[in-house]
């Protein structure tokens, strides 16, 4: 979320939408799906992490109900980061924060949308254009390496 949030550029109010304060998990696909209701004519993007989609997987189905012209982009980093990060900055050992990497490409063609796996930055430009230019709700998996996140936070955070 920080990362996506923090370089995505806005041209009009509503450009971005997120949970704020909070920043409560499993908001991206149904803010989405909401916000692909309330402008049909537009292209949304959700982007979430992989524990963020588990918690709302369901929403894949009302996407594809809905026929919502949007593509979820799921940074899989196979963890849920920043609890893994508050761990190891208190010298804590890992503990129940990191999982086997989900497929979510097949998990998405099982609910009937289109899906595309990433694990360069080659590779996820191709795959968001195909996504964008397809039609229906779609799913990108990203294979993301977390081991820069700390540095990153450091770095928006302070
Ligand atoms: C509903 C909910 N439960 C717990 C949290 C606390 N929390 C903040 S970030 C995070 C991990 C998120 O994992 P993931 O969606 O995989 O994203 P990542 O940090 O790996 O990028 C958790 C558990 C939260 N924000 N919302």
């Amino acid at each position: 979320m920080f990362s996506a949030t923090a370089f995505w550029e806005c041209e009009a109010p509503r450009d971005l939408l997120i949970s704020n304060g909070l920043a409560t998990m499993g908001f991206a696909l149904p803010a989405a799906i909401g916000a692909a209701l309330a402008a049909p004519e537009r292209k949304i993007i959700a982007f979430t992490g992989d524990g963020g989609l588990a918690m709302c997987l369901g929403e894949l189905m009302t996407a594809k109900q809905q026929a919502s012209p949007l593509v979820v982009v799921v940074f899989n980093d196979a963890s849920i980061s920043l609890i893994d990060i508050k761990q190891q900055a208190r010298d804590l050992p890992s503990e129940g924060v990191r999982w086997a990497r989900p497929d979510f490409a097949r998990v998405a063609e099982g609910f009937g949308l289109r899906a595309w796996r990433a694990r360069t930055e080659d590779e996820y430009r191709a795959a968001i254009a195909s996504a964008l230019a397809s039609s229906g709700p779609s799913l990108v998996d990203v294979h993301v390496d977390p081991s820069g996140y700390p540095a990153q936070i450091r770095a928006l955070r302070g």
